[in-house]
């Protein structure tokens, strides 16, 4: 059983995951209309990847008898510079979710919650490789710069990104 305290902490956090794939698909909307169709091909791959995070959550809620309650999504901004910028942003909130992820870690911890942090262990691993893809992200297009052709390269391989569901969720 999940006290109401882990509940409520959850809820907050698939929040939390729904207000990320809100911000990665405005990404997408505006990268598409500054014509970087493979970054907008790889932000439209992480709102996918963060629709399947607040899934993750609701299942391990379900399955457990607690409620889910999905509270109220923020608005998010709609426009960036550049893919930089995008990224730069992408970076700087995905440290701000693992800090999320260490809070509920610690919850759990104190709370004695053995299955809720067994669950949690998947979210740790994802959110290495996110703050990983996102740095890599961060310095390719820092070096780019504003060379046309690199830019063109990284989109390119950027459109390569293909969406794939989670084991967890199979
Ligand atoms: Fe759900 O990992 Fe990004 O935010």
């Amino acid at each position: 059983m999940i006290t109401k305290t882990m509940q409520n902490a959850i809820n907050k956090q698939i929040n939390a995951e729904l207000w990320s794939a809100y911000l990665y698909l405005s990404m997408s909307m505006d990268a598409e209309a500054k014509t970087f169709k493979g970054v907008a091909n790889w932000f439209f791959v992480q709102w996918l990847e963060e629709q399947d995070h607040a899934r993750i959550f609701q299942n391990y809620m379900n399955s457990s008898g607690s409620k889910v309650i999905l509270l109220p999504i923020d608005e998010v901004e709609s426009e960036w510079k550049n893919p930089l910028e995008m990224f730069k942003q992408t970076l700087k909130h995905e440290k701000e979710i693992t800090e999320m992820i260490n809070e509920l870690v610690r919850l759990a911890m104190n709370e004695g919650d053995f299955a809720t942090l067994s669950r949690l262990q998947w979210f740790v691993d994802e959110q290495v490789e996110e703050e990983e893809n996102a740095n890599d992200l961060v310095d390719d297009f820092s070096r780019a710069g504003n060379d046309f052709g690199t830019l063109l390269e990284l989109d390119s391989k950027l459109g390569e990104r293909e969406y794939s569901k989670p084991e967890i969720l199979k």
